[in-house]
């Protein structure tokens, strides 16, 4: 996935390929994870993602989510419409190191504000990382709500990741 990650960025494969690859490594992983679990592999660390309260779409998330997953990363997909209160309780459940929204509406991305408020009125801001993207975001609207951080892909958003919990 790291080289198909590479080529789409290079613009030699497009999101359709992306996909197919990434479904093609789910399918690995799936009959994988069994044994992985016994064996000695370290996780990447725990990753909650979802999309934005008022927006259902997931294809980009989704995306996200199996390039995390083949990164290493352990991902709890909380699915489209999470409200900020959902992002906290699965804060709370499943005790995260990062959050990825998404939002692909610009008239969801003050749910993302919202969410980064409500994670600073539970006391959990300082716990978890807060990593932001879907087409409409920008770093300059990360730095704004204070994210931790944003990336442009789904490539990117795994980099991304990385370097936070680093
Ligand atoms: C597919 C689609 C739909 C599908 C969604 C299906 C689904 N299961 O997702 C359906 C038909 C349901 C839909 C509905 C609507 N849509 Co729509 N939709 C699109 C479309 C064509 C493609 C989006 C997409 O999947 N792109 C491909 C993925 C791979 O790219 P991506 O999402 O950007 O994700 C990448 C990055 O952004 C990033 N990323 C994404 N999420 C995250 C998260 C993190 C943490 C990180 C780090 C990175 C990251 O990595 C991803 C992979 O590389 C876009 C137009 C477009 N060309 O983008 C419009 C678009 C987003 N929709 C739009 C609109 C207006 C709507 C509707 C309001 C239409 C209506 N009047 O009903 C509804 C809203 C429904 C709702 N409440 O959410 C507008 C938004 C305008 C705006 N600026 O707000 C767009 C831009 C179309 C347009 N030009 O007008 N839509």
């Amino acid at each position: 996935m790291a080289e198909v990650g590479r080529l789409f960025e290079e613009g030699e494969m497009f999101v359709p390929e992306m996909l197919i690859a990434a479904r093609a490594m789910q399918a690995g992983m799936n009959i994988l994870k069994p044994h992985l679990a016994e064996g000695e592999i370290v996780s990447a660390g725990k990753v909650i993602i979802g999309t934005v309260a008022g927006d259902l779409h997931d294809i980009g998330k989704n995306l996200v989510g199996m390039m995390m997953e083949g990164a290493g990363f352990e991902v709890v997909d909380l699915g489209t419409d999470v409200s900020a209160d959902a992002f906290v309780s699965a804060v709370g459940e499943h005790g995260p190191d990062l959050i990825g929204m998404s939002a692909l509406l610009t008239t969801t991305m003050p749910s993302m504000t919202a969410t980064v408020e409500a994670l600073t009125e539970a006391g959990l801001r300082d716990q978890v990382k807060v990593l932001i993207g879907g087409a409409p975001v920008t770093q300059a609207f990360a730095d704004e709500i204070g994210a931790d951080g944003f990336a442009p892909d789904a490539s990117s958003a795994t980099r991304a990741a990385k370097a936070l919990l680093a």
